[in-house]
């Protein structure tokens, strides 16, 4: 056993690049500390500014939507300028690559920004929808925005009615396709990776123990220990804009 925090965190590196590269499936699950090193702040992080009296439970949720829409969406679109004004981190791009170095890679967001798909991720699945489409609540269609609006709200193009963004609410169901996606990839992968996630939130948290029952190595990633980390086979405690651009680098390597 290492005392010297390096030298274990170095080790527990080596040993995460072995099972990848002896990998057949790999299931990745990412939360907001993937995208912490772009400069989205994380759901854990408290809301700054004005925002700071809301936390996030309370704004998601379409009771929220339901009292005040007009509250909600300046949340949204206040976020939406974030993302806009973001870009992928190395930590990104690393993931993108591993995709391309282990014979099968099924990528599970709960990230809404789509910076995953912006640094190459092909066929990520956006678990909780995503922050940059509108979709109509009468439809409930991804859809266009209307140019001009009665209410002063984003309304639909073809219908008229109020748009909200195409995101999972606190309360609602993931939609079925994505919800069986993940939860086949996590029960037939060999290694299970958990990035940036305080594995606090259901059902995606619950994806890393159906990995473990199935045998899977389940390898987690994140600066600070969660609930997910005394399950874990491998805690690689640190920032995944560094480690995992550490970890292509020994696969690249060979
Ligand atoms: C549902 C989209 C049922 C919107 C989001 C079981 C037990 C308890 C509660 C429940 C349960 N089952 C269901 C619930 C209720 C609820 C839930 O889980 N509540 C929690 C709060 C206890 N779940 C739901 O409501 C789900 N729906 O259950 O429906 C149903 C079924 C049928 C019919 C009707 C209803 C829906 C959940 C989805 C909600 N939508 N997002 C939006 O974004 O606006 S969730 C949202 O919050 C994110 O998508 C993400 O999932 C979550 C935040 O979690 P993380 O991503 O993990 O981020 P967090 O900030 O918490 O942590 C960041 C981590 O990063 C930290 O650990 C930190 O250490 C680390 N970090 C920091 N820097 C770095 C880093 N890591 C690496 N590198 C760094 N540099």
């Amino acid at each position: 056993m290492h005392d010297d925090p390096a030298a274990a965190l170095a080790d527990a590196i080596g040993r995460a690049a072995t099972a990848l590269r002896k990998a057949r499936h790999v299931c990745v699950l990412t939360g907001a500390g993937m995208s912490a090193e772009s400069g989205i702040p994380t759901f854990r992080e408290a809301l700054t500014g004005l925002w700071s009296r809301f936390s996030p439970e309370q704004l998601a949720t379409p009771e929220a939507f339901e009292r005040d829409p007009e509250l909600v969406w300046r949340w949204y679109e206040w976020r939406r300028e974030l993302v806009r004004r973001s870009e992928p981190n190395p930590g990104h791009y690393a993931l993108a690559e591993l995709a391309g170095r282990v014979p099968r890679l099924t990528l599970v967001t709960q990230n809404v920004d789509g910076l995953h798909q912006r640094a190459g991720s092909r066929d990520a699945i956006e678990y909780h929808g995503n922050i940059l489409r509108d979709r109509c609540t009468r439809e409930s269609a991804v859809t266009a925005r209307a140019d001009w609006s009665a209410s002063g709200l984003p309304e639909c193009a073809s219908c008229g009615a109020l748009l909200r963004p195409d995101v999972v609410w606190f309360g609602e169901p993931i939609p079925g396709g994505p919800m069986l996606q993940a939860a086949d990839a996590a029960s037939r992968c060999d290694v299970f990776l958990s990035i940036g996630t305080s594995a606090l939130v259901y059902p995606a948290a619950g994806l890393a123990e159906a990995a473990r029952r199935s045998g899977a190595t389940v390898i987690e990633i994140n600066p600070n220990p969660t609930d997910l980390t005394p399950h874990s086979h491998l805690a690689l405690q640190g920032p995944s804009g560094r480690l995992l651009p550490a970890l292509l680098q020994l696969l690249r390597a060979g």
